[in-house]
């Protein structure tokens, strides 16, 4: 046997394992690792059942050095995954499949902590039929990626808030993200910060508005609502006939935050046609058609809850969400790697250049994004 075919087995073996802790019928066929988060381990399943279908169920561990408490992880996304059932079946019977449902583990808890398996697993189904883009292509999938959001944060704003908690405190604090960096650069544990300085001038320069929106929060100006922030382009689940959105996976930073939060983390990877680690910077850069066509994607489907301070820092959030990223890719550079899953030397730096070239290049075309904002609303009161 070849040493892929034996780590295959074993991988098979392992998937096998963790599948047999769920409530999943049929005979075990095959498992395979899904690679695109940078964040927990993720497999696919697939079983057989008596009458000869195939199933196949998403099994994933929940990172805990990301994640400090997973079980409040669990019961946050519990809580979201029943309350939007509870919401699509009372329009549509079948709608279940639709979105994401977890399936209760061996003990009574709809997670198992393995420790000969690394942790805490969860089993969700595969949403069948569909498919995600890691960067967007056209600029009907922008628009998807908007409305999907944008029907998200509907589909939970009339959750009690003090229901969800926060999975990972001030994860899109900036300023606090920023003081992360500098003291990270300050210790420089693993002498990294010298090759960084022209990104920390760059920061240093910006600084002054990393705390805006969350300073408008604090006033009462922007309101805190149950919003997804992680609404990255490949956290949409598009049909694979029609391309239209299906639903959106990714629920465990679930939390209380500012809708301008995941609005702007999807400006920052759905209107770019370059990867977040694309090392020719002169790929990236915000195309305006992908942005016209992710505003008019979401306010279809958010407009009607949206307030004027929302609205009116749709631009803002992008070039802040982006620049906050490339400041948490650039922090785990210095640190030595820690947080996200890398494939090759320097990878983080590589990623928070270009996050932090789409910024400047975000940061250049704001008027005109916040003016196509504008006419939109125009249009829309009409
Ligand atoms: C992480 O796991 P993934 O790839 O969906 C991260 C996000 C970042 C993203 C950058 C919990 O998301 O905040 O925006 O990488 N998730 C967490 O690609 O930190
Ligand atoms: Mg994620």
């Amino acid at each position: 046997m070849s040493p892929e075919q034996h780590r295959n087995d074993a991988v098979a073996e392992r998937i096998a394992h963790i599948g047999d802790q769920f409530a999943i019928g049929g005979e075990f066929q095959y498992g395979e690792e899904l690679r695109n988060g940078h964040i927990n381990t993720t497999y696919r399943a697939c079983y057989k059942t008596e009458d000869g279908h195939l199933d196949r169920y998403i099994l994933q561990r929940i990172n805990d050095y990301v994640f400090k408490d997973p079980a409040l992880v669990m019961r946050n996304v519990e809580k979201v995954t029943r309350h939007i059932i509870w919401k699509l079946m009372r329009r549509r019977r079948d709608a279940a499949g639709q979105t994401l449902t977890l399936y209760p583990a061996r003990g009574g808890r709809n997670y198992i902590y393995l420790p000969e398996c690394g942790g805490m697993w969860r089993c969700y189904n595969n949403i069948e039929g569909t498919h995600t883009y890691d960067v967007v292509e056209n600029t009907r999938q922008a628009y998807q990626a908007g409305f999907a959001f944008g029907s998200f944060q509907d589909l939970v704003s009339d959750m009690n808030p003090v229901d969800i908690k926060e999975s990972i405190p001030d994860f899109h604090n900036t300023p606090r993200r920023y003081e992360q960096l500098l003291d990270a650069a300050r210790r420089d544990p693993q002498q990294r910060a010298a090759e960084c300085s022209a990104e920390l001038e760059l920061l240093a320069q910006w600084a002054p508005e990393f705390g805006k929106l969350i300073e408008m929060q604090i006033r009462g100006e922007l309101p805190t609502r149950i919003t997804h922030n992680d609404t990255k382009i490949n956290n949409v689940m598009l049909d694979e006939e029609t391309d239209n959105a299906v639903c959106v996976i990714d629920l465990d930073t679930v939390m209380p935050g500012l809708s301008l939060y995941d609005f702007g983390d999807m400006v920052r990877t759905a209107t770019c046609l370059a990867r977040e680690d694309e090392e020719d910077l002169s790929l990236v850069c915000i195309q305006m058609p992908f942005f016209e066509s992710l505003v008019e994607g979401y306010l279809d489907a958010a407009n009607g809850f949206l307030t004027p301070n929302e609205t009116d820092n749709l631009a803002f959030s992008g070039w802040l969400i982006t620049t906050e990223i490339g400041i948490r890719f650039l922090t785990d550079y210095l640190e030595g790697d820690r947080y996200f899953k890398t494939e090759k030397p320097g990878h983080n730096l590589i990623r928070a250049r270009n996050q932090l070239k789409l910024a400047q290049s975000i940061r250049s075309r704001m008027p005109a994004m916040q003016r196509y904002v504008q006419r939109l609303l125009k249009a829309y009161r009409k």
